[in-house]
């Protein structure tokens, strides 16, 4: 039976599925051969198509010549599950799969290429995705939490999952999620926050059923369940005196309660773990190692095929900030290089892309390129914590394609590197257009593609999305308005690299010295005379020793050190010169005021295209331009006006900085 398409709540968005998006597969006759439940999905689809636009679907026929115009064909053709193979002969275009999810990515893969996949002659080509996991987190809470909500850095309304303390009864949105994302190629989700509090903690056992029925909802669009635990489980849940991993009833436990998990559901991924981080329990109390703690999980996981992914974001959150000698930046490294090789093969170290916690610009993580006998996630974050928290435009393709093309090691990419996958922090959440600002899901979008292709264009993604999100007219305008934006959002906030000048807890809009003098490692150490962190090896905290050639030479010194990475490590009179050829205070004021011309450039751009796209979504980013506005006018004024006090050194265009 072909599973029906979800049925969005009115109005809600369709994002990157509107019903147009299907005109070419709707209009002709399509056969589709094969069986299993992906199959009917992918019948559902078809037929959901046919019904609007007049075409014809049948199944498991021969496929004579000429008779269809899309053969979708899952059989035995020799392919990995997620592959599918594409080609056009005699008018008719054909998919071929060998399991269900590879026909459900050909189909999309039809979608997207729209009229062009029903033209022309087309040679067999091969579609295979990079990376095996592609991953979306979610910070979700079950329980609205006091102070972080029911989303933890969450801008896009409550959660998708869940609602009022449990699983949300009715999962035909979450279903559709699930569309969305198998549209970009995503193939996992955790449904529950990192930070595991005591209401979430349960679902790993007394709860299963709820995360059972969400991963029910996910299932029929190829997406694996995964679920946040916490290491003190045994402790919590299950009563025992101890939660050390290697206590033999530890780990009878965790072996039981992982049984417990897969009767539940059966293809579950497994788990993720934050483990001494930001308070946060973990093995460092029982004297163990992460590598001892993950391999806990992941010998309860292992005679199931699941994988526990461990965040590597370890690090002291209660640091002294008069303690110079302690760098945050240095401690995933400093704590996990030794561990290399210890870690078992479903264990999957989670990194985050940079050493200190996504800010708009951060080196590569050094780990990654450091660990070649561990499996390695690199993270990223599509929820814009630091990235304007999705009031801003801030479309971070182009940085994720630079961190994914790094060379970090011997040649080779930080996209070649992480073998274990490519994660996200979603931005995903029950607003009517998924991630508050509907400019945002262009980041939803093209996290996943990159995941699938990490060399991919970040350019052509953003084509792709816009041309099934808008259909023909507003291409070029809005192309623009995305195009320079995180170089834009770069210009008017923290500089060259320094990071963290944000408000503390929120983490919205300007504070330079929010952070200064706080416990949490992320200071700039601005004074009269300069700013920047010296991480070099000569004089500074090391950090730059942490890379291979030929980064840690080309970091360690100011003269080579790449002016947008600059202050983030050394520390530079405001006179020094960079290789642009202005001084630091200059780039400063330049940069500040260009990035709010900029956004006023983008804001006009945007109000040109009223009439080119829908009206409910031109208002909603109209209105979101009017506060980052206002939001990128207050980043130039409090930066500027800080540097000016701290150096005395005016701008040399005589622009009105405040006094
Ligand atoms: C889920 C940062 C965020 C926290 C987040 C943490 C993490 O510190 O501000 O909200 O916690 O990263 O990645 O675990």
């Amino acid at each position: 039976m072909p599973l029906p398409v979800p049925v969005l709540p009115e109005g809600v968005d369709p994002a990157w599925l509107p019903p147009a998006a299907f005109r070419a597969v709707g209009s002709g006759r399509t056969l589709i051969r094969g069986s299993g439940p992906l199959v009917e999905t992918v019948h559902g689809e078809v037929a959901e198509a046919c019904r609007r636009f007049g075409g014809r679907v049948v199944r498991d026929a021969e496929p004579e010549g000429g008779a269809y115009d899309l053969v979708l064909d899952l059989g035995v053709h020799d392919l990995g599950d997620e592959d599918f193979t594409l080609a056009r002969q005699g008018g008719t275009t054909a998919v071929t799969a060998s399991g269900g999810r590879g026909l459900l990515y050909g189909l999309f893969h039809v979608v997207r290429l729209g009229e062009a996949a029903f033209t022309g002659e087309r040679e067999r080509e091969r579609h295979h995705p990079a990376l095996a996991l592609r991953m979306l987190d979610h910070w979700d809470n079950v329980a609205v939490h006091p102070v972080m909500g029911q989303v933890e850095r969450g801008y896009a309304g409550g959660s998708l999952f869940w609602e009022d303390g449990r699983a949300r009864g009715d999962l035909e949105r979450v279903r559709a999620y699930g569309r969305l994302l198998a549209a970009c190629g995503i193939n996992a989700v955790a449904v529950n926050n990192v930070n595991v509090h005591e209401t979430e903690a349960h679902l790993l056992t007394d709860r299963i059923g709820e995360v059972a029925a969400i991963a029910e909802a996910l299932q029929p669009y190829g997406i694996r369940t995964h679920l946040s635990v916490s290491f003190a489980a045994p402790v919590l849940l299950g009563g025992l005196p101890t939660a050390d991993p290697l206590d033999e009833g530890v780990r009878g436990w965790w072996a039981e309660a992982t049984g417990a998990v897969y009767e539940a559901i059966p293809d579950f991924g497994g788990y993720v773990v934050k483990a001494d981080s930001e308070g946060q329990p973990g093995p460092f109390a029982y004297g163990r190692s992460h590598a001892d703690g993950a391999n806990l999980l992941a010998a309860a996981l292992e005679p199931y095929g699941g994988t526990v992914h461990w965040r590597a974001f370890v690090y002291d959150h209660c640091q002294d900030w008069r303690d110079r000698g302690t760098d945050r930046a240095r401690a995933a490294y400093d704590h996990f290089v030794p561990l290399d090789g210890a870690f078992a093969d479903n264990a999957v170290l989670q990194v985050k892309h940079g050493p200190i916690d996504f800010q708009v610009r951060e080196p590569v993580s050094p780990l990654i390129g450091a660990m070649p006998g561990t499996r390695l996630a690199v993270e990223l974050q599509v929820t814009q914590e630091y990235t304007g928290q999705q009031r801003h435009v801030c479309w971070l393709g182009p940085m994720w394609s630079e961190v994914l093309r790094f060379p970090a090691e011997q040649g080779s990419s930080v996209g070649e590197l992480t073998r274990g996958g490519l994660i996200a922090v979603s931005n995903a959440g029950d607003d009517p257009f998924w991630t508050g600002h509907p400019l945002a899901q262009a980041n939803l979008y093209t996290f996943g593609r990159l995941a699938w292709r990490p060399d991919a264009e970040p350019g052509e993604v953003l084509d792709e999305w816009i041309g099934l999100t808008f259909g023909p007219g507003p291409e070029a305008g809005l192309h623009a308005v995305f195009d320079g934006s995180w170089r834009t959002y770069e210009k008017y906030t923290a500089p060259l690299g320094v990071g963290f000048m944000v408000q503390p807890g929120h983490h919205y809009g300007p504070s330079v010295d929010g952070y200064e003098y706080s416990p949490w490692g992320t200071y700039h150490f601005a004074d009269r005379d300069g700013i920047g962190v010296d991480r070099s090896v000569a004089t500074g905290t090391g950090y730059a020793g942490q890379y291979a050639k030929p980064w840690a030479e080309l970091y360690e010194s100011p003269d080579t050190c790449p002016d947008e990475l600059l202050l983030f490590f050394h520390h530079v009179s405001y006179g020094h010169t960079l290789h642009s050829g202005k001084t630091v205070i200059q780039h400063i004021y330049d940069t500040h005021f260009e990035g709010v011309a900029e956004v006023e450039e983008a804001r006009e751009l945007w109000a040109s295209l009223a009439g080119l796209v829908d009206p409910v979504r031109h208002t909603r980013v109209a209105e979101r331009y009017e506060e980052q506005l206002r939001s990128a006018r207050e980043w130039r004024d409090q930066i500027n006006s800080y540097f000016f006090r701290k150096s005395g050194v005016p701008d040399e265009r005589g622009r009105r900085v405040h006094p």
